[in-house]
This record gives C-alpha cells, structure tokens and sequence, in this order.
C-alpha cells in the first residue's frame, strides 16, 4: 500500500492531484508543518514536520514524502512523477522523449517558476500583506516570471497541454507551481494560453476533488 505524508494544505496537493486523477488507493497521514502549531512540542500536538516518527521518514522535516513498499521518496516532484510513471497509465509518460520532456517541465516548474510564484503569494500573507516591502518583493517576483511564463504561454499557443496532445503529470506539476501566482491577474494578463489552461486544470474532476478535500482539512 502507498503511503502519503503531507496535509493537502502543503506541496502535498501535488501528488495528491496525481492520486485523485489516477484513481489510486493509498493510505495518507496528514503530517502537518510544525511551525503551523502554536507549540509542536506540546504532548497533544499532531504528527508534524519536526516529529521524531516523520523524521525517521523525511530526515529534512518537511512533507510530502511517500512510502512505497522498500522505498521513501521525498521532494513532491520527484514524487508525482514516480507516481505517474508507476501508476498513473496515460497521465504518465509513454516513451523515453515523452519522460524526458516531463522532467524537463518538472525542473521548468522547480526552478523558474516556484520560487517567485511562492514569493507572490507570501507578500499576500499577513503581517506582511501591503506593506511597501511585500508590494517591492511582489513586483521583482512578477518581472522575474515574465519569461518563463511567457515560454509557458507560447507553449499552450501550440495546444491544449504540456506533453503528449493529453492531460498528464506534466500539467499537474507544471500547475501548482503556476497556482501560487495566479492571485496576480494583472501578472496573468500577459499570458491568456496559460490563464486558460490553468482554468482547464483547475476544472478537472481529480483537481476538484483534491481542492475539497484540502479546503475540509
Ligand atoms: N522542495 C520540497 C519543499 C518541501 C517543503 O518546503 N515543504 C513544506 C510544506 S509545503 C514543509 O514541510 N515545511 C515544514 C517546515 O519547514 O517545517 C518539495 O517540493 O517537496
């Protein structure tokens, strides 16, 4: 049995979309991030990031990370793409060029995209939020994006996903790095072939149902 570590309110979402799309039963134990709790080392406290029993899993003391039989994996795209490849059928890739397109858009999303994306979406966390400093960290974050979301975009002119004519793991890991920035619409109106597809993304039945599930957590 497979099992998940991570509440769908962390880059957990990631695999989980992959979960929810490749309809795979897995056991998840909702490790919460310890600087969420007011005090992790509380006896009551939750399972959490700086838990011994998730240290003996994740040494680095954050999540997602997956059990698979023998193996533990970390690093939530390292996870989704296994998963895709594993289990996921044609949301996985089908040959060697279609992987290593995949991990291209994997490293595309790790890279040039998550570190501003996560940056705009922190200068909207309090106490932070409209402060001359979030609004300068917001701006550079938002110009730094311009180019690779102008490539993504250019990208999506050409058709409907990232990889393959399909839906794949490509799409979902590619978007949730996107999800961070999207609160930026003027960022956004650059780029109308990706604001699309994040759309169409967000739309699918797997996304809806790992949303929900995180909005309930
Ligand atoms: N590059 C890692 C980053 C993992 C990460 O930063 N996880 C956060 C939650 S989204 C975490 O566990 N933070 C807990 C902590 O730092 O204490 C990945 O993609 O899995």
């Amino acid at each position: 049995m497979l099992t998940l570590y991570g509440v769908y309110q962390s880059r957990a979402s990631r695999p989980l979309w992959l979960l929810a799309e490749a309809d795979v039963p897995f056991a998840h134990v909702p490790v919460i991030q310890a600087y969420r709790l007011a005090d992790p080392d509380a006896p009551d406290a939750p399972l959490h990031s700086r838990s011994p029993a998730f240290l003996a899993i994740n040494p680095q003391g954050q999540v997602p990370a997956l059990e698979d039989g023998g193996l533990i994996l970390t690093e939530s795209l390292a996870i989704t793409l296994y998963l895709a490849r594993r289990y996921g059928g044609s949301l996985g890739p089908a040959d060697a060029a279609e992987d290593a397109l995949m991990l291209q858009w994997a490293l595309f999303a790790a890279t040039a995209v998550e570190p501003d994306s996560i940056a705009i979406y922190l200068s909207e966390q309090p106490p932070r939020a409209g402060t001359a400093e979030a609004q300068a960290a917001r701006a550079a974050a938002a110009g730094r994006l311009h180019a690779p979301l102008g490539r993504l975009d250019r990208h999506l002119s050409g058709g409907d996903h990232l990889v393959g004519g399909r839906f794949t793991v490509a799409d979902i890991m590619v978007a949730e790095c996107v999800r961070y920035a999207a609160a930026d619409a003027a960022l956004m109106d650059h780029f109308p072939h990706a604001t699309a597809w994040l759309s169409r993304c967000h739309a699918r039945p797997g996304f809806r149902q790992m949303w929900a599930r995180r909005l309930a957590e």
